[in-house]
């Protein structure tokens, strides 16, 4: 099948791998073939980077920081403006992209595109906010304030599922912090990420600022290892698995480096008693199979009071029972393929270990007879204990459990490992509000009435726990990407130390 924005975005049959100032790099490595999870049928080809791409990629960056760093801020606000602007001209072209190679469904796939360039106009404010505080000195004549300094080069590490707008959240505001970025992302994406690569690096090449932007497409056994050992990178940011968080979180954190981590959820909708029910039905089901599961945010757990469980869960099913699975370029599907062969494995063995822990799968749970990745979401119905229900499978099943008492059903949410997004759905202060307090939910993302993905840009994102604590996106994540000096001056013609401490000489 012809994709005519393939060539208006710039993706070839064989690509290179790595792009730096100047642009790409002839890259020597192992060649990978992208396939489409709607179809099976080959995209394109990348040429992986090698240590010596790497290489040449953090040395342009190095000297690309020492001049991007000069430039004021608002400035650097101004070209990431643009850089805005040139993803919403190709904005369809590259969602049609992020649908035909990760296979959400295209308005998903445009929605991504959109949460770039949302964070691009975010960035753009912040450039003119990267406030620091005054304190007042307690010796007389001294003044003392905060300012925030450029790190340096930044790490982006990314997953297939996002394979644009995380990259976004990282890049625009390390941008206007006034860093350099090296992009590796997954190699199950690494098109969508040479397409936004090129839109967003022109705009930086036609400012004489070519570098800021560097791109990294290699195995993590060499590139990948490297780059977080790497003691030039003083932050990497990493979004994914927690298996893969920890191995960045331990590797930075031995070199004494920041990282900045948003790994995967298990994450719960609450719905209670006095919950308007055809409300809670879309938010759990978008949650629960948007992205066919494939969100950190995705609904996995659901927790029914026992006086609606009944209906709702004979509602859900029934709901289940008719979503559209098929070609996520096809406008009406709601269910789009998993991302590859793998995926679908790891769903059918999760099948398979829920029936023999006892959950009882109400629905789907099969894969689709037709080419490409496709699985029809499944429903269980299980005891809370159920073990394989604490961990996330990155598909779409949901375990559905019953509850009669809310701070009960609050426990429940939070006795797992990870903890990235929550919901609750109630009419009643009573019940959102416990849900809220600090004795509630343990997770960085709070709802009341809203699924567990979705979330805007504007808030901070991420979570607690194994999801690693860091927060991408949001009014004052620029912090995460600068450095923080205290300065403290003295206009006396007095050196008073603190403290009351006396040295004379
Ligand atoms: C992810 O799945 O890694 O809240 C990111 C959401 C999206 C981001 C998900 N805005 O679902």
């Amino acid at each position: 099948m012809a994709h005519d924005f393939l060539a208006r975005l710039g993706i070839d049959a064989i690509n290179n791998g790595a792009a730096t100032k100047g642009g790409f790099i002839e890259t020597t490595g192992r060649v990978i073939t992208i396939t489409s999870p709607g179809t099976g049928e080959e995209i394109a080809k990348v040429r992986l980077a090698n240590l010596q791409d790497y290489e040449k990629v953090v040395a342009e960056a190095h000297a690309a920081f020492v001049k991007w760093r000069m430039l004021p801020a608002p400035a650097r606000g101004e070209i990431v403006r643009q850089m805005g602007d040139a993803m919403r001209k190709q904005k369809d072209d590259l969602g049609r992209l992020v649908t035909l190679e990760m296979g959400k469904v295209l308005s998903e796939g445009l929605g991504e595109v959109q949460e770039s360039i949302d964070m691009a106009d975010l960035a753009v404010g912040m450039s003119r906010q990267l406030f620091g505080l005054t304190m007042h000195s307690e010796r007389p004549g001294h003044r003392m304030y905060e300012q925030w300094h450029p790190m340096g080069i930044v790490g982006i590490i990314t997953a297939f599922n996002f394979p644009n707008a995380v990259w976004a959240w990282n890049a625009m505001v390390a941008a206007i912090a006034g860093d350099v970025m090296i992009w590796k992302p997954s190699l199950k994406a690494p098109l969508t990420a040479i397409a936004t690569h090129k839109i967003c690096d022109a705009v930086m090449t036609e400012h004489g600022f070519g570098g800021v932007m560097g791109l990294i497409i290699g195995d993590d056994a060499d590139v990948g290892t490297t780059m977080i050992n790497d003691r030039r990178l003083p932050l990497i940011s990493a979004t994914g698995s927690c298996r893969m968080g920890r191995i960045v979180g331990e590797a930075v954190a031995k070199r004494l480096g920041r990282s900045l981590l948003e790994l995967g959820g298990n994450n719960a909708i609450i719905v209670h008693k006095d919950a308007d029910l055809d409300l809670a039905l879309r938010g759990v089901a978008f949650g629960a199979v948007g992205t066919a599961g494939q969100r950190c945010t995705s609904t996995r757990r659901l927790f029914l009071h026992q006086d609606i469980a009944e209906e709702f869960t004979s509602r859900l099913v029934a709901a289940f029972k008719k979503f559209p699975i098929g070609d996520p370029m096809e406008s009406g599907t709601l269910v789009g393929p998993l991302i590859d062969e793998d995926a679908v494995q790891t769903f059918l063995a999760a099948i398979s270990t829920i029936q023999e822990q006892g959950g009882e799968v109400l629905c789907g749970g099969t894969r689709v007879d037709r080419p490409g990745s496709y699985v029809v979401p499944a429903v269980v119905r299980a005891n809370v204990d159920l073990p394989v229900a604490k961990e996330e499978t990155f598909a779409p099943i949901l375990y559905v459990f019953t509850y009669s008492d809310l701070s009960q059903a609050i426990g429940f949410q939070n006795d797992v490992d990870q903890g990235l997004s929550s919901s609750i759905f109630t009419d009643s202060f009573r019940a959102s509000e416990p849900f809220l307090a600090h004795s509630g939910s343990d997770c960085g993302i709070a709802n009341v009435n809203i699924g567990t993905s979705g979330a805007e840009i504007g808030g901070a994102f991420g979570g607690e726990k194994d999801t690693g604590g860091g927060r991408e996106a949001g009014s004052d994540s620029w912090k995460a990407y600068m450095r923080r000096q205290t300065c403290t001056l003295n206009w006396s013609k007095d050196l008073p130390l603190a403290q009351g401490v006396t040295f004379d000489i």
